[in-house]
C-alpha cells in the first residue's frame, strides 16, 4: 500500500526489514544499544559484528532517542537505532512518538532519502500493535507534510495481521 504526500511516499510492506534496500533501516533498540532478539537479532545476524561494535562505542541513548551506525553487510547503508518504550514504564505514547520523530530527523540530518521502520516496541517490549500504528503513522505523516529531504518512508510489518492493522489505520488517517 502506497500513499503520496506531494512528492513523498509512505509505503507499507509485509516482510523482513533486514531485506529492505532503503538508505537506512530502523532497529527496535534498547537504551543500552545491546542488540538482543527480534529485529535487533536479525540485524546482528545479517549485518555482522561491526554494527554492535559501533553501538558499543556510542554507549547508549535515552528512551525515545535514536542513533545512527553503518549497516555492515546489510543492503541498507545505515541502521538507525531507535529506542522505544517498554510497556508499563510510563509515558509510552510520547516516547514512541519521539523515537519515530528522532529517527526521521536523524535520517534528514544525514541527508538520507529513504528509511524503513519496524513496528517499534510491539515485540519483546509488549506495546499494542494498534496503538503503535496510530502513533507511528501520525508522527510520520506530520513529518512528511513538513520540510524534509526524505522521499520515502516504509513501514515493514512482520506478518499479515500486523500489516492489516497498519493498512487499516493508514486508510483512516488519509481519509480524514
Ligand atoms: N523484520 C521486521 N519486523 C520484525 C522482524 C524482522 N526481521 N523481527 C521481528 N519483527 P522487537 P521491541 C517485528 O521485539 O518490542 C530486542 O531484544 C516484531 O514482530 O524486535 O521494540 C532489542 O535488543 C514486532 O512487531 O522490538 C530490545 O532489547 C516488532 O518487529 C528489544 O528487543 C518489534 O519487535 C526491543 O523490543
Amino acid at each position: 500500500m502506497n500513499v503520496n504526500f506531494e512528492n513523498r511516499v509512505l509505503e507499507l510492506v509485509e516482510g523482513d526489514i533486514t531485506e529492505m534496500e532503503t538508505d537506512a533501516i530502523v532497529n527496535a533498540a534498547n537504551a543500552q544499544l545491546v542488540l538482543g532478539g527480534g529485529v535487533a537479532g536479525a540485524i546482528r545476524r545479517k549485518g555482522g559484528p561491526a554494527i554492535q561494535a559501533e553501538c558499543k562505542k556510542i554507549g547508549g541513548t535515552f528512551v525515545g532517542g535514536a542513533v545512527i551506525t553503518g549497516g555492515g553487510n546489510l543492503k541498507a547503508k545505515y541502521v538507525i537505532h531507535a529506542v522505544g518504550p517498554r510497556m508499563g514504564e510510563g509515558n509510552e505514547d510520547e516516547k514512541l512518538t519521539n523515537a519515530t520523530l528522532n529517527s526521521l530527523k536523524l535520517a534528514d540530518d544525514n541527508k538520507l532519502k529513504s528509511i524503513s521502520f519496524p513496528a517499534i516496541s510491539t515485540g519483546i517490549f509488549g506495546f499494542p500493535i494498534q496503538r503503535c500504528a496510530e502513533i507511528m503513522l501520525e508522527a510520520t505523516i506530520n513529518y512528511l507534510t513538513g520540510p524534509t529531504g526524505l522521499e520515502k518512508v516504509v513501514f515493514c510489518l512482520f506478518g499479515h495481521s500486523d500489516y492489516q492493522v497498519f493498512a487499516k489505520q493508514l486508510e483512516q488517517e488519509t481519509s480524514k
